[in-house]
């Protein structure tokens, strides 16, 4: 029996364009470049929603007194929001069991926390169970939601919806529309930081199901598509060569040039926020924006 991962590396390498899905980036190590990314000078999502967490989460309503994350990393920009709630239960939801230990002991103090080894979906369901009738703030920060396609991504709020109680809260953050040159810099930066994290695809492919990629043989490459208000990162082969992936059962052949697209991440318009709210069940009752990188956190009520 092959893995779910080995089973959509083979379907998505075996698309006319290749692909493998931006969530198989998050291993140990991915994660690990991912937090050096949040460090870049060009990559300033991170820090803006950090900015926008600090100043605004006094103003998020007092009532919730658990609190689910989805994707929580490693924490650290979740702690504000915490204290001014003052320390309610925090479910913490993460497919990395490493970033869930870090999360625990960043936070250790400002909650009491109950780490959730899971898929968001079925780590929201673990919490609709667990919750006890206490009014519910779901986090979904840093943007994430950027990487679904738009029409999964009604769906996947939707989903999210209906494993939370009217009265209950989703706090969203969305990375906005912002000038082009902006975008690639930081999703190309010169000290090739996101190329590692990028190429680190293929060495989780190489330990995790045998494969044999030669990292060198592939350059990151981020392009804007401006129709899709997005940014996608690929990685294009350097070469003609052909691959092997023993544990996926599969081989394929890339031309020189071509490429495997490994995430798509959506820049929003201010203005699109309230109904795509509105089209998952949800009314948007506040956003704050931060105009130094433009970013916004968006505070919905489920209706
Ligand atoms: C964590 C998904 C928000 O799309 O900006 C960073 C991931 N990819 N650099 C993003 C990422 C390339 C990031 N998100």
């Amino acid at each position: 029996m092959q893995s779910e991962f080995a089973c959509d590396v083979r379907a998505g390498l075996s698309k006319p364009q290749k692909e493998l899905h931006s969530k198989y980036l998050y291993d140990d190590l991915g994660s690990a470049l991912f937090d050096a990314i949040t460090l870049l000078p060009e990559y300033g999502l991170t820090r803006a929603d950090e900015r926008l967490l600090i100043r605004y989460a006094p103003a998020i309503p007092r009532e919730f007194s658990c609190v689910a994350e989805l994707g929580s990393g490693s924490g650290r920009k979740t702690r504000p929001v915490l204290e001014a709630l003052r320390g309610p239960r925090y479910f913490p939801i993460d497919v990395s069991c490493a970033a869930l230990d870090r999360c625990q002991h960043e936070l250790a103090g400002a909650a009491e926390i109950v780490p959730i080894e899971a898929s968001y979906l079925d780590g929201l369901t673990h919490v609709a169970a667990h919750r006890n009738g206490d009014p519910l703030l779901v986090l979904f920060l840093g943007s994430t939601v950027g990487n679904f396609e738009p029409r999964c991504r009604t769906e996947f709020l939707a989903q999210v919806r209906s494993r939370m109680r009217t009265g209950d809260a989703l706090l969203v953050g969305f990375d906005l529309l912002k000038p082009v040159e902006m975008l690639l810099a930081a999703y190309d930066d010169p000290a090739g930081v996101t190329a590692a994290f990028n190429l680190n695809l293929l060495g989780r492919v190489n330990r995790e199901l045998d494969g044999n990629f030669d990292l060198r043989a592939f350059c990151h490459e981020a392009r804007f598509d401006p129709n899709g208000h997005r940014i996608e990162m690929h990685l294009n082969s350097r070469c003609d060569q052909t691959v092997k992936i023993r544990r996926a059962d599969f081989s394929c052949t890339l031309r020189e040039g071509e490429t495997i697209w490994t995430e798509s991440s959506h820049k929003f318009a201010e203005d699109e926020i309230p109904p795509m709210a509105r089209a998952a069940g949800f009314e948007c009752e506040t956003q704050w924006i931060d105009r130094e990188w433009p970013f916004c956190e968006s505070l919905w009520r489920a209706s």
